[in-house]
């Protein structure tokens, strides 16, 4: 199957948009329900390593892989012909109606890449929303309890249960309501604006977490406690030092079911396989998304077998999970990762990434904070008296779309520019984008 080579250099030759994207951006007014945003409406031709080309012939530099997809890179070819071979075999028999043995591969993948030494098993499904409704249905099925637990600053999803697990209001609830009950909110460890200091933040928070689910709810009444090991939409918020292994201590002495969200984290983007490495917590439960298929929808959850297998049969499943295209560009995907060393190159992108934005930091007053592990980093703006800036992240990223970086924002304040390349990016196009958003914080 021939995959066309995309040129690795940035190549801007009309406005961003151009007249084609702003062609069929007019169209899309007519056509597409308005609830559906895109960050920046250049309509892609085709994408491959760190750039996107338009529909205009400009070249982007991708600093968002998709908000933390592509992390092998668009359509990689081992990827994209893997996955056209299965198409071309078959396209669907419903894993639940006629079984095909990717679906058992991919799960066997996933049991073996996922924390922990213990017996595992698998379920596949569309979406990262879909994974983490599951999760939660697992826990509460094999122990009987009803409570869930989440964070200030969470992003789960947007269906139902996942809106009501999700923190910010704006854009993801507002006006979706009635959510789903027994979901009780706890503080996020978050360093940089912990009240007492960041030395603090872990055990404070950790301590003010397992008071409030023993006086208020009940850890008996807890089935499971659901966390992303560092936040993704919430502002790449790492956990302060201490809190998910207070937490993870605190879950295992009471059987409440500990459930990492690894949907944006997983698949080496951290710098480790999965981002609960990096201060060795096992979860019971893990879901995936995003990084598993290279770009195709699958998602997964996976976990200790007495959980996963407690659940009646029937109990659990979907028309469309575990496509078998899906499954073939997971197997791909999670080859090139492993065979590539993409997470030791995910660790060499943060290393860059990390030294150059501490110069901003020094340079500019508008840069807050410095953060991230691999390749998932961040810098919060603000404004001098440390409140949150989003203004000013709004008018950089304004700055770096026009100049052809496809670059995102993120937190509850949305004072937080991240940054996500996909992890077969080359130093040259890295330097490229960090050059750019220097030159729009000196522009501020
Ligand atoms: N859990 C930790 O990051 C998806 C959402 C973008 P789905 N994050 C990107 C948007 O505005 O919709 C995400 C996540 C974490 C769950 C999800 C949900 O994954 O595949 O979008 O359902």
């Amino acid at each position: 199957m021939a995959t066309t080579e995309v040129v690795q250099s940035r190549r801007i030759v009309t406005e961003i948009p151009g007249p084609e994207s702003r062609a069929i951006q007019k169209r899309r007014g007519a056509a597409v329900a308005q609830g559906v945003g895109s960050v920046l409406p250049v309509y892609v031709e085709r994408a491959g390593g760190g750039i996107i080309e338009d529909v205009d012939g400009n070249a982007l530099i991708d600093f968002g892989s998709g908000i933390a997809v592509t992390n092998v890179g668009n359509a990689d070819p081992r990827v994209a012909e893997r996955a056209a071979e299965q198409l071309g075999r078959f396209t669907h028999t419903c894993f639940m109606v006629n079984p095909y043995e990717s679906y058992v591969e991919v799960c066997e993948a996933l049991n073996r890449v996922t924390p922990g030494d213990h017996e595992k098993r698998s379920i596949l499904l569309n979406s990262g929303a879909e994974a983490v409704e599951n999760a939660v249905k697992i826990a509460r099925g094999a122990t009987g309890r009803q409570a869930v637990v989440v964070f200030d600053h969470a992003y789960h999803g947007r269906t139902n249960l996942t809106m009501g697990l999700t923190a910010k209001n704006m854009p993801y609830k507002h006006g979706f309501g009635p959510f789903a009950g027994e979901i009780h909110r706890m503080p996020m460890a978050y360093a940089y604006r912990w009240p007492t200091g960041p030395e603090n933040c872990g055990p404070e928070a950790a301590a003010v977490t397992i008071d409030r689910i023993t006086e208020q709810i009940g850890a008996d009444n807890v089935a499971a406690l659901v966390i992303e090991p560092i936040q993704g939409e919430g502002g790449f918020i790492e956990p302060a030092p201490g809190f998910l292994p207070a937490l993870a201590e605190f879950c295992r002495a009471h059987g409440i079911v500990f459930v990492a969200d690894e949907v944006q984290t997983g698949f080496a983007r951290t710098g480790h396989m999965f981002a609960s490495e990096h201060e060795g917590i096992v979860p019971d439960l893990i879901t995936t998304a995003k990084g598993i298929a290279g770009g195709l929808p699958l998602a997964a959850v996976t976990g200790r077998a007495e959980l996963m297998d407690a659940v009646h049969r029937g109990g659990l499943g979907g028309t469309y999970g575990g496509n078998p295209a899906a499954c073939a560009a997971a197997l791909a995907a999670l080859e090139v990762i492993e065979s590539e060393g993409l997470v030791e190159r995910a660790r060499e992108i943060g290393a860059l990434m990390l030294a150059r934005l501490r110069t901003f930091a020094e340079r500019f007053d508008v840069v807050g904070d410095v953060r991230g592990r691999g390749a998932m980093v961040a810098i919060e703006l603000v404004e001098g008296d440390g409140r949150p800036n989003p203004e000013a992240v709004a008018r950089v990223l304004k700055h770096c779309h026009a100049r052809g970086l496809v670059l995102l924002s993120a937190g509850t304040h949305g004072n937080v520019i991240r940054m996500l390349p996909p992890l077969v990016i080359g130093d040259d196009l890295l330097v490229e984008g960090l050059n750019l958003l220097e030159e729009a914080l000196a522009a501020l």
